[in-house]
């Protein structure tokens, strides 16, 4: 096998049991310590809760690892020494044995490699605002333009060009639904000012997604859960915070791997922390809604 499954991810798998998947980046480079650590935990317990087994994905001292255990999330949530995995890295982080945290693209990779048709996240990579002049563009849209795997998320931060990001993902034959509404998330906020299609339900989302796997010649989807609206920020704030935190990214010079984990950085230093319980509201809500599909894929 190339990737090592949790041995409870591996009965389930064999039984055709619901798995989700979740990514190890937002635990290493996305959110401080504690919270993290306890995020990382809530959201294993939301996917439990409702019938499925939770795998975090991770590269583990070298290993490809599909269902991370306590001690090795306990490392990933501390450690500084933990590398940013897009798909492209994987391979070196293997070949030197290290820890490497999995972004939406090396999650969808090693997800699919192990059989897992679902992933739950916070936020996904896109085009970059001034991609035109940077090139900076996610390696998670090529992933989920050639990988089989429905990532569920509140949409994409307004870091980034939310417009620029859905055409690209048009282009790239990526399906876009919105759950129980047809307004595209911005992540902090119910609404980017764009639609999509809606799915009604979580019923309704496995049936386009397994429909998705017979026409959709490979390519992933994507799912777009609005932040509960308890915890909804307004979006005008948040896009004051945003114009600082992409003006420091700025003064500072920041390229390559390392603009987002800045920017969201930067972002949460900007709101004064108050994104935090944002964030953690809508990953774990995330986390349920990708539970409640992956248990109905099949029915
Ligand atoms: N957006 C968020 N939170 C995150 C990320 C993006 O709101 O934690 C992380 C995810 O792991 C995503 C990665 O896959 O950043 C994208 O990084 P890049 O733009 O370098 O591809
Ligand atoms: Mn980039």
């Amino acid at each position: 096998m190339t990737v090592q499954l949790a041995p409870d991810v591996a009965a389930a798998l064999a039984a055709g049991r619901p798995v989700v998947a979740l990514e190890s980046t937002v635990i290493s480079h996305g959110l401080p310590y504690p919270h993290n650590l306890e995020l990382a935990r809530a959201m294993e317990q939301e996917i439990r809760a409702a019938g499925a087994v939770p795998a975090t994905v991770g590269v583990v001292a070298g290993v490809p690892t599909v269902g991370m255990d306590a001690a090795a999330l306990e490392r990933f949530a501390h450690s500084s020494d933990v590398l940013k995995l897009s798909r492209r890295d994987i391979g070196f982080a293997v070949a030197h044995g290290r820890d490497g945290a999995t972004t939406v693209a090396a999650t969808m990779a090693l997800a699919a490699l192990a059989g897992v048709q679902v992933f739950a996240t916070g936020g996904i990579g896109g085009v970059h605002r001034g991609a035109r002049d940077t090139w900076d563009i996610s390696a998670d849209l090529t992933e989920l333009a050639r990988t089989p795997v429905l990532v569920v998320c509140a949409g994409a931060k307004a870091i980034l060009d939310i417009p620029a990001t859905l055409e690209y993902l048009e282009t790239a034959g990526v399906p876009v639904v919105a759950f129980g509404t047809r307004r595209f998330p911005a992540f902090y906020s119910a609404e980017s000012g764009f639609e999509v299609a809606m799915v009604a339900d979580a019923q309704a989302c496995a049936a386009a997604w397994s429909a998705h796997r017979v026409y959709g010649a490979g390519a992933g989807m994507v799912l777009a859960v609005p932040p509960p609206a308890a915890v909804a920020l307004d979006s005008g704030p948040v896009d004051a915070a945003i114009a600082r935190a992409l003006a420091r990214a700025d003064a500072a010079g920041v390229r390559g791997q390392a603009v987002t984990p800045f920017l969201l950085a930067a972002v949460a230093e900007e709101t004064h922390g108050e994104s935090m319980q944002t964030n953690i509201a809508l990953l774990r809500q995330n986390a349920r809604v990708a539970a409640a599909v992956a248990c109905r894929i099949g029915d």
